[in-house]
């Protein structure tokens, strides 16, 4: 780019990036990298939306203007579906965030291009920047908070986060249309326009573009190492050390991953024991059932995965009741939905809808015991919810109601 007689200023700073490293083969190759892995990303998180059952107002906002996304029932086979998308969602998101950066640093020098305004063209490509580079640092912002502080946000989270990824998809689109031609060409070795990102005056070069493209594989592949552990879980969690929530949950059947503890939610003992009942309710009775005469109904074992929206995920085998011989008993047996209540007065996952599906399904229980114990306290005792490929967040602990409804809607 012939930017020439900018002020001073602007001349200086411009000037001041003379990496030899710039160029547009190395734009183009993390950008193809990124054009790549960036759609799986931007998927998976438009799934894990629809996953949360928008349909009863469990994600927001429901809409973003006219963009409606096609919602349908989130399946309960395979289990591990929603595990593998929140978590290909937050890790791959991570580990991007090197290859984000450097593709950043690479066209840094554009910023300063002068005159900043030359046509509508410029201005229009120039505003679509401004979102995409926004937008993505935004999204990576947002999320990271999150996981460190999920309960910090409550559901501006997501609203955030929801309406960041349409600015960013809509931007990323038009970059894409846009660059795509530039980069075909100059990864075939074709440069079709002069390379306007190679610095006017570099400096000494210090390492090859190649050993640079090793050193942010390098830094993908450590931030890969010290995060998927936290999804796989197993002895790889001790990998995660970009865990916030801990790495030793302690041992024994209740030694896994808790979030938010009785203590923490508020839950008193006087509440969980031989005082606790179950109330269930729909088919136009109340039924009342404490942890003996659930405890007397048939029980069912089925082996599990938690998986948090935070991205972490662990697999435990979980005994209870079926769900849906609780909405026989209720009197509803083929229910449209189900609404679940905790203990809990306040907090943010207090309650819960379940879809249809999710309550019919065999291996969907209200769990009264996790790998041949009861459930600690911190893990919901008396009685917690868990259906297979449900998020985490809905498997609701310390159940207090269940209302079985016949319709669909929250
Ligand atoms: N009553 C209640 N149930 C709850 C929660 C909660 O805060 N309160 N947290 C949910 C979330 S966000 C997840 S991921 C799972 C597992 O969280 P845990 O690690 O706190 O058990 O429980 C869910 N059930
Ligand atoms: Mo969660």
């Amino acid at each position: 780019m012939s930017a020439r007689n900018g002020p001073p200023g602007v001349e200086a700073v411009r000037r001041a990036f003379r990496s030899p490293l710039r160029g547009t083969w190395l734009t183009s190759v993390l950008g193809l990298a990124l054009l790549v892995t960036l759609p799986l990303v931007i998927v998976t998180g438009l799934l894990d939306f629809i996953a949360y059952g928008p349909r009863f107002g469990q994600a927001f906002p429901l809409h973003v203007s006219w963009m409606r996304l096609p919602l349908f029932d989130w399946p309960t086979r395979p289990p591990w579906l929603f595990r593998l998308t929140q978590g290909l969602h937050v890790g791959l998101g991570i580990v991007l965030v090197p290859v984000v950066l450097a593709k950043l640093w690479s066209v840094m020098p554009k910023l300063f291009v002068w005159p900043p305004a030359r046509s509508v063209a410029q201005v229009l490509e120039r505003l679509s920047l401004l979102l995409l580079v926004g937008g993505i640092l935004f999204e990576i912002a947002t999320g990271l908070l999150d996981i460190q502080y999920a309960y910090l946000f409550g559901f501006d989270f997501y609203t955030a986060h929801y309406f960041g990824a349409w600015v960013f998809i809509g931007a990323f689109l038009a970059h894409v249309a846009l660059k795509l031609p530039t980069v075909v060409s100059t990864l075939r070795r074709r440069p079709p326009v002069p390379d306007d990102l190679v610095a006017e005056r570099p400096g000494p070069s210090t390492m090859s573009r190649r050993a640079a493209l090793a050193l942010i594989g390098g830094g993908s592949l450590l931030l890969a190492v010290l995060t998927f552990g936290q999804t796989i879980d197993g002895p790889l969690r001790r990998t995660a050390l970009l865990l916030p929530r801990g790495r030793n949950p302690g041992n024994g059947p209740n030694g896994f991953q808790v979030n938010r503890s009785a203590a923490a939610a508020g839950i008193q003992p006087a509440e969980t024991g031989s005082a606790w009942q179950l109330t269930l309710t729909g088919g136009g009775r109340t039924v009342l059932l404490d942890r003996p005469a659930l405890l007397a109904m048939a029980q069912h074992t089925a082996r599990l995965p938690i998986a948090c929206v935070e991205g972490w995920s662990t697999m435990q085998t979980w005994t209870g009741v079926r769900l849906a011989d609780l909405a026989a008993l209720a009197g509803v047996p083929d229910p449209g939905s189900a609404h679940v209540t905790s203990l809990e007065r306040g907090g943010l996952f207090r309650q819960a809808t379940l879809q249809a599906n999710q309550v019919a399904d065999r291996d969907s229980l209200l769990a009264l015991r996790v790998n041949g114990a009861d459930l600690s306290a911190d893990h919901g005792f008396p009685a917690r919810v868990i259906v297979p490929a449900l998020p985490g967040v809905h498997c609701t602990k310390w159940v207090a109601t269940i209302d079985f409804r016949t319709g669909t809607d929250g």
